[in-house]
């Protein structure tokens, strides 16, 4: 009965919020405008707009809401996300008023803004093609403040944190959406409405949101032209995609103001490096963090985990990485461990390292109320946590029971926090897993309420405004603090939930507490693909699925879905049974091996991806629309990807299937399991029993190899095999390679260029080496399809010995 009333009373809220939003009071005519020289303002009767061409590609676009006496009332100029020199840039422009409209015009854009309605127009300045255009005048109305998530009622909500905020803008009938960070569902985000508030949400359904993460930043395709927008706002925002009406699309936020990024295609590519300006890469991973990693809740004791490492290399299972979860610590207290599981935690470290194996083990943000325990009493001297407005900690309960929850919007925190992984780094752990970072909190609403709060550069803000950026910050706190501590050597931190900006602090991520469930599985491609093109390069899903038990053929299938994702980890919930690649004996465990073995051959190809991505912020792993946007068949494709431009993989996601449809686009592909060409463009029915994971590469395609090793460092990069895929049709053809230590942040380099050339009935391969590494000495040739008349690198043609040349 309480339960019905909180439910109808909840409704209510909703009902009210929605009715809020259609009489929400927009900006209205334009009254005045200044051009600045940094920045376009225009008045308004209720506002003040801002437009700042960041650059000739990006508009920031600003809404400060007039106070009662008309004076401007823009929020302090921060962000979390962006990056602060980004911040404060600006590129030319100009403005001119021509009839009833403002045009403002950079190098390759034109704005135009009507001087009665307010609406604005962002247009190419080549054709006049309107990328993005308001349907309603921006609006605003009173923030959503939650009585029932403030923790002392009568007191209101002390916290003045600007309006709730919405803009809406007018949707094309062939206009697709990408992005949006880690959500579920569909890889086209067009007709969803999605909320982002970072939610801990154990064994999610494939349409359920919001899980983890939020990365309010999307991408739009129509008429074969892209563009971006980044609604920089932390709040609990809402991305209504032509879900309510498809004539329009809507963003809006419960608190804060309106600040968005616009940014200029029209290529997905395009669009995705100006995201990374303003958002920031990814840092160079250590090289063993691309291997295969196994992982359970949890592995314990000592010789269990030693075992685990042990069976893989008996069994012939390339293994890289072994993870310690929960359990290894005394009594889930973070930074100690259970002298009893663990009587020498650094020697189980150098035992494991004797096998070339590495260990990461977790570290949740809730410390224990523990007095004595001296996490607890360091965070408590200082007051480190986070308060109540009265000053009080939050005190919420976690694995370890009560806990307290350090404040990362606070440097001191961070800078303290950061610290704290000494402890862990001196027995020999070699990267960090911070878990529960949403944050999560064992209460009815799964977090903090929305009264707690935070340092935030002095502005003490509440729960609503920095929930999102919890994450973030920690992880921030955890990199740069580690990245202190390993005298220039690369950090590895894995962190469950995020907001944009992520991948600066390395930003590894995976999707969470899935369910072993083919439905799962097949969700893990838009997912990643989401991810990928949100910013977030590194990502990858518990293999097998985490609730429940993977049965043989699942387990096998999702092996070979993963074997070519950026991060491989198999993990699984306590009590369930094993997931390990050897769990269910042959046929599965040699299938399962040869999939692993795909990707340690390959560790050449990806690490160069890996490096691309840190370098120019491509995606390793990339929807098929990447590389092909004027091939409308790829537009909602989500059951194949490209790993790099010329790697196409199909797993199979189906229960008891030999057999898949695969589209390949346009050009020549050749199989990469038999050597066969096919030719693009074309839908095939491909045959693919349970051993087959069907792979593809593009015509042209020089793929860096290396012999397969039971960890990523046993086969050195010395020699590098070179796959040729001779091209069907005349061109030149691009390939690289990168290869460095694979550990230090500054490490020297080797960098390859291989252009092949096809023409005039023969074909030729020119090799540029960059770098001063010289790790490289020499290269062992295969070809499909033919062969080349010449080879010359560096400007001299090499002599092929057996297939080999030395560089
Ligand atoms: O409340 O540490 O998503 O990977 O095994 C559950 C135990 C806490 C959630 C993570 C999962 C991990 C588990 N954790």
């Amino acid at each position: 009965m309480f339960k019905l009333i909180k439910h109808l009373l909840l409704l209510c809220v909703a009902i009210l919020f929605n009715f809020s939003l259609l009489y929400a009071d927009s900006v209205a005519s334009i009254i005045n405008y200044v051009n600045t020289g940094k920045y376009l303002e225009l008045e308004t009767e209720k506002a003040y707009i801002k437009l700042t061409p960041v650059t000739n590609d990006i508009i920031r676009v600003r809404v400060g809401v007039k106070d009662v006496a008309g004076n401007n009332k823009y929020l302090e100029d921060y962000s979390y996300a962006v990056l602060d020199d980004v911040i404060n840039k600006n590129a030319n422009f100009t403005a001119t008023r021509r009839g009833n409209n403002i045009y403002m015009r950079t190098d390759s854009l034109e704005v135009e803004i009507d001087l009665d309605s307010a609406l604005i127009d962002i247009r190419d300045i080549k054709d006049g093609f309107s990328y993005a255009k308001d349907f309603e005048p921006m609006a605003f109305n009173e923030p959503v403040i939650r009585q029932e998530n403030i923790e002392k009622p009568g007191l209101g909500n002390p916290f003045n944190e600007g309006n709730s905020v919405t803009v809406t803008k007018r949707l094309a009938y062939n206009e697709h959406f990408y992005g949006l960070g880690e959500k579920t569902g569909k890889f086209d985000k067009r007709r969803s409405n999605l909320q982002m508030w970072n939610t801990d949400a154990p064994g999610y359904c494939p349409t359920c949101d919001p899980i983890y993460q939020s990365h309010p930043f999307f991408i739009g395709l129509k008429d074969d032209k892209a563009y971006g927008i980044f609604f920089d706002n932390t709040y609990r925002t809402y991305f209504d995609m032509g879900y309510t009406d498809e004539d329009r699309y809507i963003f809006s936020s419960e608190g804060g103001e309106i600040d968005y990024y616009f940014m200029r295609g029209p290529s997905i590519k395009e669009v995705l490096s100006h995201y990374t300006a303003l958002t920031g890469k990814m840092p160079m991973p250590p090289k063993w963090s691309i291997g295969h990693h196994l992982c359970r809740w949890s592995y314990y004791p000592d010789n269990e985990v030693i075992e685990v490492v042990e069976t893989a290399r008996s069994n012939k299972i390339p293994l890289d990485v072994i993870w310690l979860d929960i359990h290894y610590m005394d009594e889930y207290r973070i930074f100690t461990w259970d002298k009893t599981r663990f009587s020498d935690l650094k020697g189980t470290v150098d035992k494991i390292h004797s096998m070339g194996a590495k260990v990461v083990s977790m570290i949740d943000p809730g410390v224990k109320v523990d007095p004595g325990y001296f996490v607890y009493d360091e965070m408590m001297a200082n007051e480190y946590y986070v308060k109540y407005p009265d000053g009080s900690p939050v005190i919420g309960p976690v694995w370890p029971g009560d806990c307290i929850f350090p404040d990362f919007t606070n440097p001191s925190v961070r800078s303290w926090w950061g610290n704290l992984y000494k402890v862990m780094l001196d027995q020999g752990i070699d990267g960090f897993w911070n878990d529960m970072n949403e944050p999560a909190v064992f209460n009815d609403i799964k977090t903090m309420k929305d009264d707690a709060s935070f340092y935030d550069f002095g502005l003490n803000s509440s729960h609503r405004k920095m929930h999102n950026v919890y994450a973030l910050n920690m992880i921030r706190a955890t990199y740069e603090g580690v990245l202190n501590l390993m005298n220039g050597k690369r950090p590895f931190v894995l962190s469950r939930a995020g907001f944009s900006g992520l991948q600066r602090y390395f930003g590894v991520t995976w999707t969470g507490d899935n369910t072993s469930s083919f439905e799962h599985l097949k969700l893990t491609i838009p997912m990643f693909l989401g991810l990928s093109l949100s910013g977030i390069p590194f990502v990858g899903a518990d293999i097998g699925g985490f609730n429940d038990s993977a049965d043989p053929e699942l387990l096998t299938r999702w092996y070979q879905a993963a074997a070519l994702t950026p991060f491989m980890r198999e993990h699984t919930v306590r009590g369930s049974y094993d997931q390990e690649p050897w769990a269910y004996g042959d046929p599965y465990k040699s299938i399962m091996r040869e999939a692993i073995n795909l990707r340690y051959r390959l560790l050449p190809y990806l690490y160069t991806l890996f490096h691309e991505a840190s370098n120019e912020s491509s995606p390793i792993m990339r929807p098929l629309v990447y590389e092909y946007q004027n091939d409308e068949n790829t537009y909602n494709l989500e059951d194949e990807f490209l790993l790099g431009d010329k790697i196409l993989v199909a797993p199979v996601l189906e229960r008891g299937v030999n057999n898949r449809v695969v589209y390949l686009p346009k050009g020549t592909w050749y199989d990469y399991g038999s050597g066969e060409t096919l030719e693009g463009n074309w839908a095939y029915y491909y045959s693919a029993p349970l051993h087959v994971l069907p792979v593809f590469v593009k015509e042209g395609s020089i793929i860096a190899t290396k012999e397969v090793g039971q960890y990523v460092d046993e086969v050195s990069e010395e020699e590098i095999g070179l796959q040729v895929y001779m091209p069907a049709n005349d061109g030149e053809y691009t390939s690289t390679l990168y290869v460095d230590d694979g550990e230090t942040i500054n490490s020297e380099y080797d960098n390859f260029v291989f252009k092949l050339t096809k023409g005039n009935g023969s074909t030729n391969i020119e090799i540029n080496r960059g770098g001063s590494f010289n790790k490289v000495k020499r290269f062992y040739l295969t070809f499909n399809g033919g062969d080349v008349k010449k080879i010359v690198a560096d400007g001299k043609e090499v002599t092929i010995d057996n297939n080999r040349f030395y560089i």
